[in-house]
């Protein structure tokens, strides 16, 4: 009998962390057959993280709607009707409560979110109330607030931040379908401002706007070839929502397929092989059997709770079972 055939190539014994990935090679894992690519995923996965654990964070939204912004996705652009109310920046004493509950139902991080272009400096002393009370729960703390000047991510950092959320969102070259009132270097360079001042940074992107392989693999491409990579990286998927020129796009062309949404996750494990990857936005439409799919190729974070911003989660009692189902436990737990 002849010995079997080594297909395709091997994988690197151990994936040590690169930065100098070209776009090419990033295509090329997406390029791969699906088993191939998932096991690949898996195999990277387990070097780095025990594959049973999955973080758990949990998002507010602590300023809705309003946003001088046009991201064609977006529920809470001014620029678009979509129906959503706004409301102005919350007390802080209401946040932290609703840290507290967070960390009861099970959230280790806590997310806050506001729809803002930028951080202005007035907002500045209660935002940082809020984050020092939610770290003094024993939380770690995240906040997404747009873009932020160098000093602005000193005094957040100074407050007890751990993790500041800010998206490149696709590839450089889909960027303008996406957005046109803030730049991709506008992105990158808040990114650099947030590494600077010593935070951890959670950055990621959509799939699922209408943007080819292609764009999905610059995306990655992009996250795998910063200085650092992200300690966090949330894989969205596109929510659509009406009245948004890109939700009404994908309403009416069709939605990403599931495989190509386990792709994306499963080369982001291997682009960087060391970040939390999250399946962040649009979990509530996967199926169980999706979801175990994007564990199986390596993603070991998720948004738990309610709802996400402006749109819902599963909720506790589907997360708890799919987990238990899965014999996965939050990470850290005994
Ligand atoms: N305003 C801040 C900003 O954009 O940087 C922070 C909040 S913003 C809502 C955070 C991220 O949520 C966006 O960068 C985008 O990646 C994601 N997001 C927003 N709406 C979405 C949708 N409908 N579907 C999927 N992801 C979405
Ligand atoms: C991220 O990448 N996804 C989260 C978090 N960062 C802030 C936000 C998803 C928002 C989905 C749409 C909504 O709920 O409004
Ligand atoms: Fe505003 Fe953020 Fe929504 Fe863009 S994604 S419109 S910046 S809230």
């Amino acid at each position: 009998m002849n010995a079997p055939t080594q297909f395709p190539p091997a994988m690197p014994a151990f994936a040590e962390p690169r930065h100098d990935w070209t776009l090419e090679e990033v295509e090329a894992l997406f390029a791969l057959p699906f088993a191939e690519l998932v096991f690949r995923a898996a195999d990277t996965h387990r070097q780095w993280f025990d594959p049973t654990e999955v973080q758990l964070s949990q998002l507010l939204s602590v300023k809705t709607g309003g946003c001088a912004e046009n991201c064609g996705y977006c529920s809470q652009s001014s620029h678009f009707d979509t129906g959503l109310k706004a409301s102005k920046l919350m007390e802080a004493a209401d946040v932290i409560a609703d840290a507290q509950a967070a960390k009861d139902g099970g959230a280790q991080r806590f997310c806050m979110g506001a729809a803002w272009r930028d951080l202005k400096d007035r907002d500045l002393p209660k935002v940082a109330a809020m984050i020092s009370g939610v770290k003094a729960l024993g939380l770690e703390t995240c906040a997404t607030l747009g873009m932020l000047t160098a000093d602005q991510a000193v005094a957040l950092k100074a407050a007890g931040l751990d993790y500041y959320n800010h998206n490149l969102d696709t590839g450089p070259e889909y960027y303008e379908q996406v957005v046109t009132t803030r730049t991709y270097q506008d992105r990158l360079d808040t990114l650099g401002h947030v590494r600077d001042a010593g935070m951890s940074t959670c950055c990621g992107g959509i799939v699922g706007m209408g943007e080819t392989r292609r764009d999905r693999a610059s995306l990655l491409h992009q996250l795998g070839t910063l200085p650092e990579h992200p300690d966090s990286l949330p894989v969205n998927a596109l929510v659509p929502i009406g009245g948004t020129p890109l939700g009404d796009k994908v309403k009416a062309e069709g939605e990403l397929d599931g495989l190509e949404f386990v792709r994306t996750v499963a080369v982001a494990r291997l682009v960087c092989p060391k970040s939390m990857v999250r399946i962040a936005a649009g979990r509530e439409a996967m199926s169980r059997e999706l979801q175990a799919l994007c564990f199986l190729a390596g993603a070991n974070s998720i948004f738990v709770g309610a709802q996400l911003l402006t749109t819902p989660l599963p909720g506790q009692g589907k997360d708890a079972a799919l987990m238990a189902d899965l014999g996965m436990k939050a990470m850290g737990a005994a």
